[in-house]
């Protein structure tokens, strides 16, 4: 969880905008860095550090996940491919300004890094959390379903900085790459015997509400269970260049007024018009599960 001051450094680098409270979708300029109403927002994938606005127009930056290397930090991949058989250590090292590994993290939802891997063609999602070791090298147990050529993107904070990066490399899995057409726009996902139902638009440049309703057998949800900190995990990514895009719902599990489900309600930001491929994370009956959209910004360009 990160504080009111840093959420504004956010709020600058309109990447990502969260809460009606920064006023109701309209673009988020420097006027609206006053901390939020209400906490337990959350933003990363990108830096504020190049962030600049001038009379209410703030300039953004581009957007996370784009990058191997940003403001001196690289992510290094030890190992070289990825299994698509038994799990195999994925190891990798996060680079700092001075060259050498980052051991000094700060903690953001639960965790020091996030590890989203997804091929080329944004399936075969996967959010995983690898551990430490003291040289600053991590290792996560990582089977992917098929051959490709996959990206993999380390969402992070180092203790040395105020805001939080998101670096992307990409990591072949070996073998005959079927690419998969993106699946069709639609505003129903199935998983797991969960119908997750996705409301709102989006809207390039402005905060856009997203609203995510998940049910069970027809019934509604109303016990979700807090994962990492909230009800719901958000990652968007652009078709076509997998620009990364990491959202947290407005509200926090415990803070007296939001519900544990059947809604779980975004305000993300994405930076153009295109495809955008939406995941999100949810937790129910003590399994994390993950569902699956497609959506259209703007005008579409077919
Ligand atoms: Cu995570």
């Amino acid at each position: 969880m990160r504080t009111p001051v840093k959420l504004a450094a956010y709020a600058i680098g309109l990447i990502a905008v969260f809460g009606a409270a920064l006023g109701g979708g309209r673009l988020v300029g420097p006027t609206a860095a006053a901390p939020p109403a209400h906490g337990s927002m959350d933003a990363t994938g990108h830096s504020d550090s190049h962030g600049d606005s001038h009379d209410g127009a703030a300039v953004p930056e581009p957007p996370g996940g784009l990058q191997v290397a940003q403001d001196g930090y690289r992510l290094v991949p030890v190992t070289g491919t990825l299994s698509t058989g038994a799990a195999e250590p994925f190891e990798f090292r996060v680079l700092g300004p001075d060259g050498a590994p980052v051991t000094a993290y700060t903690t953001s939802h639960d965790k020091e890094l996030h590890l989203i891997v997804v091929r080329r063609d944004l399936a075969g999602f996967q959010h995983v959390h690898p551990t430490r070791r003291a040289d600053g090298t991590w290792s996560v147990p990582l089977a992917v379903a098929a051959p490709g050529q996959y990206r993999v993107f380390a969402d992070f904070q180092p203790a040395a900085r105020d805001d939080g990066l998101t670096l992307g490399v990409d990591v072949p899995a070996p073998g005959d790459y079927r690419p998969t057409a993106l699946p069709a726009p639609a505003r129903t996902a199935e998983v797991d015997g969960y119908t997750v139902t996705l409301a709102g638009e989006l809207t390039p440049g402005r905060s856009s509400k997203l609203t995510l309703s998940v049910r069970k057998a027809g019934a509604p949800v109303t016990d979700l269970q807090p994962y990492l900190g909230a009800y719901g995990h958000l990652v968007a990514l652009r078709d076509g260049d997998l620009a990364y895009l990491h959202v947290h719902p407005d509200g926090a599990p415990g803070d007296g007024r939001t519900a544990a489900g059947p809604e779980i309600v975004f305000h993300a930001e994405v930076p153009s018009d295109g495809a955008y491929r939406l995941y999100l994370d949810f937790q129910h009956g003590g399994k994390v599960r993950t569902a699956e959209f497609t959506l259209t910004a703007g005008h579409t360009h077919s």
